[in-house]
C-alpha cells in the first residue's frame, strides 16, 4: 500500500519518511486509505508547524477566539460533555472477559465494526499526524506516541497537553515501541461539533497499542495522550513492573524548612486532585497522570506524562484558586471548552462573577431559563466545562518538573468524595494496608463521566475507569513493587468531603493544606499519632497548631471529635461493599489479609467500646 499523492506533497511525505521508522509510515498509510482524508499534513517538532495547528483551529471554526489574546472557546455537542464509559471498551481475543468491572468486546467484532464506521470518515477533511512524548523528553520513564486526528482542536490541545515528540521518534531507530491513537470527530453539524454522536466509539486494542476513539471531542475521549494512552500504559506498566497512575504529583514545602517533599495522590476525576496539587505555597508537577518507578537507589521516583491542565472550571474563582483565575483571565495560549460566551468573554459556573443572561454555550445560542429537548433548563455553562493551559504557564510549577529522572516520592494518598465514613486523613499502618485503602476507595460520581452524579462508586485508587486488566493483578502490581523498594513512601488516605447530618461539609476548601502538611510532616518524624483500627490518625494538638500556623483558623476539639471519630458500623458496611465489589476478581492474598485484618480490627473495637462512633482518644 503507497501514499496517494493527491493527498500528501513530497514536503509532508518527507517528514514521514525522515523518522526511517516503517511502522508509523504503515499505521499512517493504513488509516489514510481506510477514512480517505483529503489531505494528509504532518506536524514535528517545528514551531511552524505547530503554529499552523492552533490557526486551524480557528480558521475551521473548532475553535472561536475570544477578547483575550490567545485565548479561545471550543464547544463539544450538547451530549458529548464527559467521558463515555458505555461506548469505550478493551477488546480481546476470544471473548475473554477481564474483570467483571471492565467492559470489554470481541476483538474481531470490534475491529470489524471500527472498519466499517471509519470507512470515509475523513472525507472533505484534513488528517493530521502528530507526535508526542508521554513523559519528559529523553526520560526512561517516557513513551513516545503517535496521534492521527481530523480534529484541530484535538490537536492543538495536545500541544498544550503535551511535550512535543517528533524527535523521539527518531530515537527509536525504527522500533515499533510507541502508542497509537487514531481520532475522527466524524462528519460536524453547524457549531462544529461531532453529528453522529450515537455512533461514538473508544475502543483499546491492547494487542497493537492502539486506540480508536471516532464521533467524539470532548478531550477525555478524543484526545489519545490523556485517558487513552493511560489504559495502554497499565498494561505496559503491569507487564514492566512499574505504575501508570491517576495521579497529581507535587511538592510539599512546609514553612520555615528548607525541604519539599514530593507526594503523588490518587483521588477520582473531580475530586480535587487539581486544587491539592494547587495549594497555595507548594508546587505542582502534575495534576492528573503519572508514572512511578522503582529507582535504582531503591526509592520511588515518578513523572508527570502531561505538561499541561485539563481541569475543571466549575468552582475556580479569585480567592480560592488565585494563580489559575489569573492565569484564565490574562493574556496566554489557552482553550476554554463548554463555558458560556457573552461579547467574546468567557463565564463559568461559581467563578465567583455574575453571570449575564444570554451568550452562547454548549447548547447554542443561550438565554436564561431555555430549556433543552428534554425539558431541563440548560445551564449556563456545563458543569465538567474546562480550560486547557500549559502547565509552565503557572507560577507555581516546580523547578522538577521536566527533569527527565522524575522527582522521589516520599509520599502517597488516596482520596475519595466519601460523605460520611472516612475521616479527613489518615496513614496507613503499612504499604500493604495502604495498597488495601487505594484498593477499596469509594467515591460519588461527578459531571466528569456521562451518567448520574452522586452515586457511590468503588474505584481502586481511582483508576478503575482505566485499568485494562484483572483488577487482582492491578493489585498485587502495586503489591509487589512496595516489594521492590528499600525506601518505601508512606501512604495516606484523605476525605475532603465529609458531611454532617445536614449535608454541610465539615471541612473549608483550604483545609487540604492542614491534612497534607500534617502528612509531610510525618515523614519526617515530627508528628505523633494515634494508632487505630484504620490507621494512624493526627493528634488535635497537632492539628489545632496547623490550622493556627496555616489558615490562622482555630479548630475546636468539637471539629476535630465530629472529622475524626472512627464510625465503625459504616466502615464496616464499607468492607461488605468492597468485599462484593472485588467478587469474581482474583485478588493477591495480601489484599485478603489486609480486609480481613481490619474488619476483625473494627469488630474487636465495637465489642471493646460497645458504641459505634469511637473518637480518636479512645484509642491513645
Ligand atoms: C479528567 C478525568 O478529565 O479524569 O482528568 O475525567
Ligand atoms: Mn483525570
Amino acid at each position: 500500500m503507497g501514499f496517494d499523492a493527491r493527498i500528501i506533497d513530497d514536503v509532508n511525505l518527507a517528514k514521514l519518511k525522515a523518522l526511517g521508522n516503517a511502522h508509523v509510515l504503515s499505521i499512517v498509510t493504513e488509516y489514510a486509505h481506510l477514512m480517505q482524508p483529503d489531505k494528509i499534513t504532518v506536524i514535528t517538532d517545528e514551531q511552524n508547524d505547530i503554529a499552523y495547528v492552533q490557526r486551524k483551529a480557528i480558521e475551521t471554526g473548532e475553535e472561536r477566539p475570544l477578547r483575550l489574546e490567545g485565548h479561545s472557546i471550543h464547544f463539544d455537542g450538547y451530549s458529548d460533555q464527559g467521558r463515555d464509559k458505555v461506548h469505550t471498551r478493551v477488546l480481546v481475543q476470544n471473548g475473554n472477559k477481564i474483570s467483571p468491572h471492565i467492559n470489554t468486546l470481541n476483538r474481531d467484532l470490534g475491529l470489524a465494526e471500527l472498519g466499517e464506521l471509519m470507512q470515509g470518515i475523513m472525507t472533505g477533511k484534513e488528517m493530521l499526524v502528530r507526535f508526542f512524548c508521554l513523559g519528559p523528553l529523553n526520560s526512561r520513564f517516557s513513551i513516545p506516541a503517535l496521534q492521527i486526528t481530523d480534529s484541530f482542536y484535538v490537536a492543538h490541545s495536545e500541544d498544550l497537553l503535551y511535550r512535543p515528540g517528533y524527535s523521539q521518534f527518531c530515537h527509536l531507530q525504527g522500533e515499533a515501541d510507541f502508542f497509537c491513537f487514531i481520532h475522527s470527530a466524524g462528519q460536524l453539524d453547524a457549531n462544529d461539533c461531532s453529528r453522529n454522536i450515537h455512533q461514538r466509539r473508544v475502543y483499546i486494542d491492547l494487542a497493537d497499542n492502539r486506540v480508536f476513539s471516532i464521533n467524539n471531542q470532548y478531550a477525555g475521549n478524543s484526545l489519545g495522550l490523556k485517558k487513552l494512552a493511560l489504559r495502554l500504559a497499565i498494561y505496559k506498566a503491569n507487564r514492566e513492573h512499574w505504575l501508570a497512575e491517576h495521579m497529581f504529583i507535587m511538592g510539599i514545602r512546609p514553612t520555615g524548612k528548607e525541604r519539599v517533599s514530593y507526594f503523588t495522590g490518587a483521588y477520582p476525576s473531580a475530586c480535587g486532585k487539581t486544587s491539592t496539587a494547587m495549594l497555595p505555597g507548594q508546587t505542582i508537577v502534575g495534576d492528573d497522570i503519572a508514572y512511578l518507578k522503582v529507582w535504582d537507589d531503591g526509592s520511588c521516583h515518578a513523572v508527570n506524562i502531561e505538561h499541561g491542565i485539563f481541569g475543571i472550571i466549575t468552582g475556580v474563582n479569585s480567592k480560592d484558586d488565585p494563580l489559575i483565575y489569573k492565569c484564565l483571565t490574562t493574556p496566554r495560549e489557552m482553550i476554554f471548552s463548554n463555558v458560556l460566551i457573552h461579547e467574546d468573554q468567557p463565564y463559568w459556573l461559581e467563578m465567583g462573577r455574575e453571570i449575564p443572561e444570554t451568550g452562547f454555550n454548549h447548547h447554542g445560542s443561550w438565554k436564561n431559563g431555555d430549556l433543552d429537548p428534554d425539558g431541563k433548563p440548560i445551564p449556563a455553562a456545563h458543569k465538567n466545562a474546562r480550560y486547557t493551559i500549559r502547565i509552565h504557564e503557572l507560577e507555581n510549577v516546580d523547578e522538577q518538573t521536566e527533569n527527565p529522572d522524575g522527582v522521589r516520592i516520599d509520599g502517597i494518598i488516596y482520596g475519595g468524595r466519601d460523605s460520611d465514613t472516612n475521616v479527613p486523613v489518615a496513614e496507613s499502618l503499612s504499604w500493604n494496608h495502604g495498597v488495601f485503602i487505594g484498593a477499596a476507595l469509594e467515591s460519588e460520581t461527578t459531571a466528569a463521566t456521562l451518567g448520574q452524579e452522586g452515586q457511590r462508586v468503588h474505584s481502586p485508587m481511582a483508576n478503575l475507569d482505566f485499568v485494562a486488566i484483572p483488577l487482582g493483578k492491578y493489585i498485587r502490581n502495586h503489591i509487589e513493587f512496595g516489594t521492590r523498594l528499600s525506601r518505601l513512601p508512606r501512604i495516606f488516605s484523605t476525605n475532603y468531603f465529609l458531611k454532617d447530618d445536614d449535608d454541610r461539609y465539615l471541612n473549608g476548601k483550604l483545609d487540604k493544606k492542614v491534612w497534607l502538611l500534617w502528612a509531610e510532616g510525618r515523614i519526617h518524624g515530627e508528628y505523633d499519632a494515634i494508632e487505630t483500627p484504620i490507621g494512624f490518625l493526627p493528634q488535635y494538638a497537632d492539628l489545632q497548631r496547623l490550622f493556627r500556623e496555616l489558615l490562622a483558623k482555630n479548630y475546636s476539639e468539637e471539629d476535630y471529635l465530629k472529622q475524626f471519630s472512627i464510625r465503625v458500623e459504616k466502615l464496616l458496611s464499607k468492607l461488605d461493599r468492597i468485599v462484593a465489589a472485588f467478587r469474581g476478581e482474583d485478588m493477591p492474598v495480601e489484599f485478603s489479609r489486609e480486609l480481613r485484618n481490619q474488619r476483625r480490627r473494627l469488630q474487636k473495637c465495637r465489642l471493646k467500646f460497645k458504641q459505634d462512633i469511637i473518637p480518636p482518644s479512645a484509642f491513645h
